[in-house]
């Protein structure tokens, strides 16, 4: 039996959230910024795509996924947003910072979600080369961006329901 399609890139406009009076922060890490430029492109066209305005899309860049969190808590307590994008990409290289950049901006936004009453979305590909990272930055398995973006909107419509 075919199981549902639940890729967010495929998301229905028609089902999706009003998100015209919504208010969104993006942070984007400098490392690897060729990926993570078509991550922010995927994430930032999707939100408008959604009808979010374009001055209530709010950029800070970071020079790595590791500052994700700490550039996510500047949006969060200097901004009124209803939710944080935090997109970067980490791949594996010959020595352990691997894993401790995977864990650190992993814990980090964590930490942000069980801290703040605005949601932090994960946007950040852990992959092994960056094939595989151009392959979901707008390649051939789609854009990440996309899909952040669109469960942004859902937690922030979440958050407003319930908060
Ligand atoms: C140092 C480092 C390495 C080796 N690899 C990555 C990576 O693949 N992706 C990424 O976003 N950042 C990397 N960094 C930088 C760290 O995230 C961080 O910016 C520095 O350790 C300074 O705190």
């Amino acid at each position: 039996m075919a199981t549902a399609n639940k890729n967010l890139s495929n998301y229905d406009k028609n089902t999706m959230p009003n998100a015209s009076s919504m208010r969104f922060g993006i942070v984007v890490s400098e490392w690897n910024e060729e990926i993570t430029e078509g991550l922010f492109r995927g994430a930032y066209d999707t939100l408008i795509d959604l009808g979010v305005a374009r001055h209530n899309i709010i950029r800070e860049n970071v020079p790595g996924s590791f500052e994700l969190p700490f550039g996510a808590k500047c949006i969060l307590e200097s901004e009124k947003v209803d939710a944080v994008i935090a997109i970067g990409v980490v791949i594996q290289g010959e020595t352990k910072h691997f894993d401790f950049v995977c864990s650190g901006v992993t814990q980090g936004i964590v930490e942000l979600n069980n801290t703040y009453s605005a949601p932090t979305m994960f946007c950040v590909l852990t992959d092994m080369n960056i094939e595989q990272s151009r392959a979901r930055s707008g390649g051939e398995h789609g854009n990440k961006g996309v899909e952040a973006a669109v469960a942004a909107v859902k937690m922030a419509d979440l958050k407003r329901r319930r908060l």
